[in-house]
């Protein structure tokens, strides 16, 4: 696997996989991740996580404060980790 520093590109592959986590937390299926959808699979993972952790989580992600997670503003966050 190669790793290109400095860059903020994912792969096609990432990108991929990156979209079905999306596609698997947005249960409605409306294309965007509400704070409810967050919740619950955070709280799946997490199970012990609470709501303020979900609420900073989602606002932080919610770049542009809309009340709702696009996918850009997902892939935003998962380029972030992968280049920290
Ligand atoms: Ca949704
Ligand atoms: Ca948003």
């Amino acid at each position: 696997m190669t790793k290109k520093s400095g860059s903020t590109e994912l792969s096609p592959q990432e990108i991929a996989i990156i979209k079905k986590v999306f596609n698997r937390i947005d249960e409605d299926g409306n294309g965007v991740i509400q704070i409810s959808e967050l919740s619950k699979s955070m709280k799946e993972i997490v199970p012990d996580v609470t709501d303020d952790e979900v609420e900073e989580i989602f606002s932080s992600t919610d770049l542009d404060k809309n009340g709702t997670i696009e996918f850009n503003e997902f892939l935003r966050i998962f380029s972030d980790w992968m280049n920290s």
